[in-house]
């Protein structure tokens, strides 16, 4: 039974309240490990700790910065498959799946922010002969970093590593449904050398811990990655406060596939943008429009292809969806598909629970599911579902597929497929979404803005934009 602890101020501490909440693997549907349940009170030694860090490591020269976050990047590096294997038990999620996405990313984020501040410069303005302007750039504080339960370690250091890089120290919370690899993560920074303090994660609830960040005095700035309910009670506890938020919330994405699409690629990048992760992920395509004169023939195939999936034990290499991440997520999926039923739509593969054997009979397991004979505008084709489900429609008009398309409260990513460039670039540009990806699908680059529009979110992650949210800029005008 793996209890894990808070880490504050470099150390790694039990709850004030001396409580636990238990850790579910959702593969066994059992407990196999317990959580912090911290409350205010930790996030305030965890604040006091990092704001006693602050002034030390906002004037650590960069390169020192850069150094030690490329040693964390390194230890996760060291221990990639310890890492996989603890993110694949605690989320669910195919052991192949964490190799080769979760972990290799967390390194990545390190790596790439810990070198971005090593190339990082300024704007100078001169107004006239004897007049100039340079802008300040400096650390803000301490950064309050949230994060859920979908890709834990990968959006929980897409968040730090910026943070920290940039000179500000973290009060950090992960997902109480997946904490372990953020737990471990606090042992490598220990290992790494991080000064105490740097870096503080306060483990357990969100409506308590999570709360405690949003509404601390002390923590000027959040970044929130989640669903967009929370994010809008976030946003009303900081919001007043004025403190710097950036918000990554839901999606309902489309993908577009047009007649004139590259068939193969289209179909085979269709069945992972639906349901990898077992669907949980923010940019996973949900609402798949056909155009009309391929429609029947994408939807067979696809159907041929969802149906050869293996739905199984996270730790089999052969797996291709493991189990989703809680009980209760579970049965919101189902919920959906029971109203998705009631809509008037028709389940053409899974819409059911798989029962696995043995030691894996009580795990949270769904059948990958496609549902046709919708309306674009009814509530399952509205409303975010998070799981491995997706609905498909075809369609005439390239206007009508845009108007489809943007029919919904958000605007996180959309996929386009066609092999008429002109057509790309038009669909693209009438999309409202924060990405579009043409011909392809969750084709990262770091440097990129990444956010959405709408109700999936506020301000950009990525590149510059990360670490210039967490920063703040001072325009200083010289008369010479
Ligand atoms: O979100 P929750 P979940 C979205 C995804 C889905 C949801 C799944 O589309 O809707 O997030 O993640 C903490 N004050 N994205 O269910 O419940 C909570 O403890 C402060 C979009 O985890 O919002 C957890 O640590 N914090 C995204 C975190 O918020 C609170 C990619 C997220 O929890 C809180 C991934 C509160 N009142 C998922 N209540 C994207 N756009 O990239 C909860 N928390």
């Amino acid at each position: 039974m793996k209890r894990i602890s808070n880490y504050i101020d470099g150390q790694l501490v039990a709850p004030n309240s001396g409580k636990y909440l238990d850790n579910i693997d959702p593969s066994r549907g059992e407990k196999y490990g317990e959580i912090p349940d911290s409350d205010a009170s930790d996030v305030q030694a965890a604040t006091l700790a990092a704001k006693t860090a602050f002034p030390m490591w906002s004037k650590t020269s960069r390169e020192e910065r850069s150094r030690l976050l490329l040693k964390i990047a390194d230890l996760i590096d060291a221990n990639h498959e310890m890492l996989a294997q603890a993110e694949s038990k605690d989320n669910g999620k195919p052991i192949k799946l964490a190799r080769k996405v979760d972990i290799p990313r967390a390194s990545a984020n390190f790596r790439f922010f810990a070198t971005a501040i090593l190339h990082e410069s300024s704007e100078f303005h001169r107004t006239d002969i004897s007049t100039i302007n340079y802008t300040d750039k400096s650390a803000i504080g301490v950064a309050g970093c949230i994060s859920p339960w979908n890709l834990p370690l990968y959006l929980f250091t897409w968040k730090i590593a910026p943070a920290l890089a940039a000179g500000n120290t973290v009060v950090a919370k992960p997902s109480e449904i997946t904490p372990m690899t953020a737990f471990l993560l606090s042992e490598l920074c220990i290992e790494a050398g991080l000064p105490k303090g740097v870096l503080n994660i306060v483990h357990g609830l969100g409506q308590k811990v999570g709360q405690a960040i949003s509404e601390h005095p002390d923590i000027p700035v959040i970044s929130f990655t989640g669903g967009t309910a929370t994010g809008k009670q976030i946003a009303a506890t900081a919001a007043p406060m004025f403190k710097k938020l950036s918000l990554e919330l839901g999606g309902k994405n489309p993908n577009i596939i047009f007649a004139d699409c590259d068939f193969e690629e289209a179909l085979n990048t269709t069945v992972q943008s639906s349901f990898a992760n077992q669907g949980q992920i923010c940019l996973c395509g949900s609402r798949i429009f056909v155009e009309r004169p391929i429609y029947e023939r994408f939807r067979d195939a696809f159907v041929q292809k969802v149906k050869q999936l293996k739905v199984g034990v996270p730790s089999d290499e052969e797996t291709n969806l493991g189990a989703v991440v809680s009980e209760g997520h579970m049965k919101k999926v189902l919920t959906y598909i029971d109203l998705a039923k009631q809509e008037g739509g028709k389940v053409l593969t899974g819409g059911n629970q798989v029962r696995l054997q043995g030691d894996y009979a009580q795990g949270y397991y769904l059948a990958p599911t496609v549902i046709e004979g919708l309306d674009f505008n009814c509530r399952t084709n509205q409303e975010e579902i998070f799981g491995p489900v997706v609905t498909m429609m075809p369609f005439d008009a390239e206007e009508e597929v845009i108007m489809m398309a943007n029919s919904t409260q958000y605007g996180l990513a959309a996929t386009v497929w066609t092999q008429e460039l002109n057509k790309a670039h038009r669909v693209a540009s009438a999309l409202k979404s924060g990405i579009v990806w043409v011909n392809c699908w969750l084709l990262r680059d770091l440097r990129t803005p990444f956010g959405g529009v709408k109700n999936s979110g506020v301000g950009r992650e990525g590149g510059w934009d990360a670490l210039n949210f967490f920063t703040e800029k001072k325009n200083v005008c010289i008369k010479l």
